[in-house]
């Protein structure tokens, strides 16, 4: 190889990492395309004739790889959290937030205001994108916060997105949005369409740009993605190590800014309300002229020493809420008034309508929630009534025009049956509930079918290819009538199914195979006990580490857990006191599903079990309840102040008196960097 190559070949590289800042971030090229173009192929040819100069992060890397198998689960160092919904999407929202921490920082009347950044909450798709050495080496989603998915690959093929940071602390992790612009969905849809035209096989139109940019963010195939034109918005950082002292959030965007991130151009400060109430509503004017979706903005505390001492509930900060803008309403007719049955045999009034258009997607049901909404709204067949979408929930009927309810011929008010529509069981309503819930347990086909579904999810034990339609035609034939049923299915009772190929067949027999591998969690979650979503199955699985002592424990060990409360006890116990349900758990076992054991896990000596910490200060980069779960993750315990057992204070910049303390006891004080080198070394 020779020197001089090697010298073109950096010189190529940041020639083309700067034009390519300039075309996707900035949107100011110098350059025309095919100057681009040229260096690019330059740099291409080089790389062929000296495949030992080829990097992973150089700009002809970003397709690269072949098709994915599956996404691997990568754990977020620091969670991804969640952002609070200010409720109130009048302007007095933006006056609500700047109450409540005013109320938390215990400011007088007449103190200095607050100051804020306000950023467009974007409508696309959280991102993690891990740094080491400058190095792009990992994109993950959000996932339950927690855990995500890696997507690497699909990401480093977003043009925006540097593969390589200058300058850049040696552990970056950047957390932002991916999105895609509304004229590059119009025209992949226009792509979609001409695709689909000619017969091209597994090819749709996608229903607005987020769902598109999700689909092609969860694609296996990078080639796929990459004729996806997706982007991204940097927002804020997760875990650092080594990084500037930023002392306010501006600062911190300013340098993702300088390392070469896209951050939206409206991200500003702001001082006090007044100012949150004038970007609300310069921006509420200026949104139908961006070009891309958004569903509000963000307010965010700017002082970073702030924002820890305001800290966090649950896994949403308090210096932080997204004040929506009001949900977006059409008006169209009520064709009839249907009941769904749901999993938990909850009835449901939904209004089937004339199709319409809101918010970006075509609405032909919405929900009435439940008897007294659907007869307080006073929703009849044929009126004329309000639609509303918001963000991704099931769109509801607001009200019905007036006109609509002068009609001379209208019809009688909504009133529930009785009986279960579906299976004819009674239906009831309880004392202090809203809802009536049909009696039928797995007698009722709706319910059953429900049942299934949610077992077979993605987030439950996942049966790839096993979705609505399948369910109904098993659970109509009398295939499958409790979970195990589905493990015993068999080839031949498959492929005997209308409409079912031989190749669909075999590909569920090898799903349903698949998913006997599966995880405490997921296992318990699909199970659809009332009450259990996948944090609280979580939580059981992490405490009674086995199937067996959870079903053993009664309601008071049940108590002992994390989030579990009265209500959640007796709904998990009153699960498992039914016989019928330990034989499906057993049969499910018999049929082959299983798990890691977690007791062993549990078992395994812990790091630091046995080790008491005391957290003081402002850590650099993990904010209180990361470094607490980080620590309790490695079995020690965390309290509250420092007493002579404590094993170790970890302090921040502005400890006090506990670090006081900790040097009067003579307890050894750590600091963050000294946390993650015990964490490591264990
Ligand atoms: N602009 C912006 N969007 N967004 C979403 N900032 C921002 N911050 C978030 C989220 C979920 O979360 C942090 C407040 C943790």
């Amino acid at each position: 190889m020779g020197t001089a190559s090697a010298q073109r070949v950096e010189e190529l590289r940041s020639l083309l990492q700067h034009h390519g800042h300039l075309y996707y971030v900035l949107d100011a090229p110098t350059v025309p395309d095919a100057e681009y173009d040229r260096l690019f192929r330059e740099l291409q040819d080089l790389e062929t004739q000296h495949p030992d100069l080829r990097t992973a992060d150089s700009p002809t890397q970003r397709v690269g790889g072949k098709p994915l198998a599956q996404f691997d689960s990568v754990r977020h160092a620091v969670p991804m959290l969640s952002i609070r919904t200010e409720t109130d999407t009048q302007a007095s929202g933006a006056q609500a937030f700047d109450t409540r921490i005013r109320k938390e920082l215990e400011l007088p009347e007449g103190a200095a205001p607050v100051q804020y950044v306000t950023e467009l909450k974007f409508d696309g798709l959280a991102m993690s994108l891990r740094y080491e050495n400058g190095l792009l080496v990992q994109a993950a989603t959000r996932g339950d916060g927690e855990y995500g998915e890696d997507v690497t690959h699909n990401i480093r093929t977003i043009g925006q997105i540097p593969l390589r940071l200058h300058d850049a602390p040696p552990l970056l992790e950047v957390r932002g949005e991916v999105y895609m612009r509304r004229d590059d969905f119009e025209a992949l849809n226009a792509r979609q369409r001409l695709r689909i035209a000619a017969g091209e096989k597994g090819e749709k139109t996608f229903v607005n740009p987020r769902n598109a940019a999700a689909g092609a963010v969860r694609q296996l195939d990078p080639a796929i993605a990459a004729q996806r034109p997706l982007r991204f918005f940097a927002y804020g950082v997760g875990q650092v190590q080594g990084g500037p002292a930023w002392a306010t959030h501006h600062e911190l965007l300013q340098a993702l800014k300088a390392w070469g991130f896209p951050v939206a151009e409206q991200t500003s400060t702001a001082l006090g309300a007044d100012g949150l109430l004038a970007f609300y509503e310069r921006t509420g004017a200026q949104r139908a002229q961006l070009p891309f979706d958004i569903d509000g903005v963000v307010y965010k505390v700017n002082s970073l020493a702030v924002q820890q001492r305001l800290g966090f509930v649950s896994r949403e900060p308090r210096w932080a809420v997204a004040h929506k803008y009001p949900a977006q309403e059409q008006i169209t007719t009520v064709l009839d008034i249907d009941v769904q049955v749901g999993r938990t045999g909850k009835l449901t009034p939904v209004a089937k309508l004339a199709p319409v258009f809101v918010g970006g997607v075509t609405v032909t049901n919405a929900t009435l929630h439940n008897e007294d909404e659907a007869r307080r709204k006073d929703v009849r067949l044929g009126d004329q009534v309000i639609v509303r979408r918001a963000g991704d929930v099931i769109p509801e009927v607001v009200s019905v025009l007036p006109d609509s309810m002068q009609r001379p011929d209208r019809g009688a008010m909504f009133t529930m049956p009785r009986i279960c529509p579906v299976c004819g069981s009674q239906a009831l309503r309880e004392e202090d509930e809203a809802d009536y819930r049909c009696t039928g347990g797995l007698f009722c086909s709706a319910q059953r079918k429900q049942a299934f579904l949610h077992f077979v999810q993605r987030r439950a034990v996942e049966v790839e290819g096993l979705g609505e339609k399948l369910v109904d035609q098993l659970v109509d034939a009398g295939l499958v009538s409790t979970l195990p049923d589905l493990y015993r299915l068999g080839f031949a009772a498959l492929a005997a199914l209308d409409r079912m190929a031989e190749k669909s067949a075999n590909n569920l027999v090898e799903a349903l195979e698949k998913s006997k591998a599966t995880s405490l969690p997921r296992f318990l979650y699909g199970l659809g006990i009332r009450h259990v979503g996948e944090a609280t199955a979580k939580a059981l699985a992490r405490h009674f580490g086995s199937m067996d002592a959870l079903m053993q424990a009664s309601e008071a060990d049940l108590l002992l857990v994390n989030d579990v409360g009265p209500t959640v006890a007796q709904s998990i116990h009153t699960f498992f006191a039914q016989a019928h349900n330990r034989e499906v758990v057993e049969q499910l076992r018999a049929c082959g599903l299983h798990w890691p054991a977690m007791e062993a896990a549990s078992d395994a000596p812990k790091p630091l079990a046995g080790l008491t910490f005391v957290i003081t200060g402002t850590l650099p980069t993990l904010g209180r309840d990361a470094a607490k779960a980080l620590i309790e993750d490695a079995g020690a315990k965390v309290a509250g102040s420092v007493s002579k057992k404590t094993s170790f204070v970890l302090a921040g910049s502005e400890a006090g008196s506990k670090l006081d303390k900790a040097l009067e006891l003579g307890v050894p004080v750590i600091d963050e960097a000294a946390l993650h080198t015990m964490l490591e070394a264990s």
